[in-house]
This record gives structure tokens, sequence and C-alpha cells, in this order.
């Protein structure tokens, strides 16, 4: 038996020398260590070795097992070092390599235009309508009528206002108050509420014209709001939007839906007021619509206008864009020319 062992261990030290990966590293422990394994079956053979010698075969028996595991250890050492450093090697790079370029998208200057101007609202205290009070499919009722339009008024002609063929009463909304009458109905005043969205009119096509543009439209209603808080919340956007101090003046013009209604003009950001092209020479650029609520739209949507006053206001999306990245075709807009929209 003392011969098997030492046979065994022989056998199994060449095999160890030999294995050159982990696999066979861990079928060779199984072979002579395992439960079923060559040393396990010598050890049944113990039991018909004579008494005296049994003590000493079994150390035998044991420091075999020892040294085979010690050996198999030291194998695993070399083999798992070998295969870390080929993974290492074959893992290597080069870090002084310029990277892959990778285009990534921008936003669209309107989508990033909309974010401010709603930013600048949100600051002074204006929350979005829901959108699900903002459709661009709109019936005649919220478009024109609850805005104080008279029934005869030439905006509602089909020259100016696209109207759905196969649906009475439907058309594109030709400006965004829909969602702040649909938001007045819905709730009480105080209200101060901003809808920015997409709006259509019916136009021969330049490059200040579009058929397709955006708005974005708020309202302040509560007891008390006068004239002076008009001026103060217009005068605090354009501040906040044109990033210094330019003057603004107001000029009186009409809105069948606000009374007394104004025109907001900026000191011209081109020529501070010097006259350019793109003023017209005026000096001053037009860029916001406004006034204060007409008494007849409050009473449309139950609000009494004995109790509360509120005023509006209304900008136009691409204007504002146009001015302040100095865009001069309002059709690249809508183009989808990459060298156009990467610049921003
Ligand atoms: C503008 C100019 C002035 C306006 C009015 C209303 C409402 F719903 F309160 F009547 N919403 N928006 C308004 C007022 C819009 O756009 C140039």
């Amino acid at each position: 038996m003392k011969e098997k062992l030492e046979a065994l261990k022989s056998h199994a030290v060449e095999e160890i020398t030999k294995i050159n990966n982990l696999k066979e590293l861990e079928n060779i422990k199984i072979k002579y260590l395992g439960r079923k394994g060559e040393l396990n079956t010598i050890k049944r053979g113990l039991k018909d070795v004579p008494a005296e010698e049994r003590p000493s075969i079994g150390e035998l028996a044991n420091k075999t097992a020892e040294e085979l595991e010690k050996n198999l250890e030291q194998k695993y050492e070399i083999l798992y070092k070998e295969s870390a450093s080929r993974k290492l090697e074959a893992e290597r790079i080069d870090i002084t390599l310029p990277g892959d370029y990778i285009p990534y998208g921008k936003q669209h200057p309107l989508t990033a235009t909309i974010n401010e101007i709603v930013s600048i609202f949100n600051r002074i205290g204006f929350t979005l309508t829901e959108e699900s009070n903002s459709p661009e499919v709109e019936t005649e009722y919220y478009n024109f009528d609850a805005l104080n339009f008279p029934s005869d008024h030439p905006a509602k002609d089909m020259q100016d206002t696209f109207y759905t063929v196969n649906a009475e009463n439907l058309l594109l909304r030709s400006q965004t108050s829909n969602s702040q009458i649909r938001e007045m109905e819905k709730k009480r005043p105080p209200l101060r509420i901003i809808s920015p969205g997409r709006v259509y009119r019916s136009e021969a096509i330049s490059s200040r014209k579009y058929n397709i543009f955006h708005q974005v439209e708020g309202l302040m209603a509560d007891k008390g709001v006068t004239f002076g808080d008009l001026k103060g919340v217009l005068n605090e956007f354009t501040r906040q939007f044109f990033g210094q101090a330019r003057p603004t003046r107001f000029r009186t013009s009409f809105f069948p839906f606000t009374e007394p209604s104004v025109e907001i003009d900026v000191q011209c950001i081109i020529c501070s007021g010097k006259g350019c092209r793109t003023c017209s020479g005026t000096g001053w650029l037009e860029i916001l619509g406004a006034g204060m609520i007409d008494p007849n739209v409050l009473r449309i949507v139950n609000i009494d206008p004995d109790v509360y006053s509120g005023f509006a206001f209304g900008v136009g999306v691409e204007r504002l864009a146009m001015l302040k990245f100095a865009i001069n075709d309002i059709r690249l807009f809508f183009n989808n020319d990459v060298r156009f929209l990467e610049q921003f």
C-alpha cells in the first residue's frame, strides 16, 4: 500500500506539472483527491493492513494528500496569474488615442426659447396650464367666441383660419387663448397661468410669416389686479429675457379680448435705438401683445368682473427666437436642415 501511495503521488505530481489551464487543474484535483478519487480508493484498503502498520500507512496517506494539495495550490497561483496577465494584455487600451466622435442631439431653438420664456414666468409665479386644456384642434367657441370676437370678425374668415373639412365648427387654433379659457372655466382666481403651444394661421408664407408658429400666452386674475401689475410683470420678463436693462415702450393697440390693449416694444437689440434694418429704422422691436382682460371674457367663464380683474399677454416665440439668435428667415425653424440646427 505504501508503494501504491508513492506511485500515486509521483503520477499526480507529474500530471500537475503538465496542466496548463484552470479547468484541467480542477479535473486533476477531482481525479486524485475527490470523494471517489484515487486516494480515497487506496485508503479504503487500510482495513486490510496489519494493525501495527496502520498508523504509519495512515499518516503517509494524509501526508500524500497534503502534499498534493500544496502542489495544486502552487499550480493554481501560477495559472491564475498567467490568465490574469493574458486578460490585461488583451484589454490593453491606449488612453492617449483620440476618442470616438459621437454626434449628440441638441434642443431645437424654438424648444430652447419656449423653455426659457416658461422658466422666467415660473420664477415670477406663473404655472403651466394643463396639457389637456390646450388642444390644437379646437372649436370655434374656445378659439373665438369665448374671447369676445364678434361673429363677423375678419380673423374668423377662412382666409385667415384653417377650418377642418369633415367636422363642423372644428378648426386649428389660431392662438393659445383656448387654454386660458378652458383653465378659467375650471379654476377660480387667484390665477397666474401660462400656456405655450403651436398655433396655425392661413398666411402667405414669407421670410417673416409661416402658417405654423408658436405662442406663449399667459394671464393673471385676482382681486385688484391693475395695469401697473401688467407693466411690472412684462418689464421684468423683458429684462430677464434680453439679459440686460433694455428700455421698453407701451403703445396702445386693440384686441377683442383685452381693454385697454397694448403692444410692447423693446429698444432694438441690434442698434440700441439708432435705427437699423432689423427695426426698420425705428429703433424699437415689437415683442408682446397684452392688455387688461375684457370684462366680457371674465363673464363668459363665470368670473365676476366687478370683483376680479386681470391682465393677459401673448408672445410670439419665433419672433423672440429670431431676435435673440439673429435669424433672418422664419422658415429655417421648420425645414429641419441640420446645418441650421447644429448651430444652437
Ligand atoms: C395676446 C395679447 C393680449 C390673451 C388674452 C387671453 C384671455 F384668455 F385672457 F382672454 N389670453 N391671452 C392675450 C392678450 C393674447 O396675444 C398677442
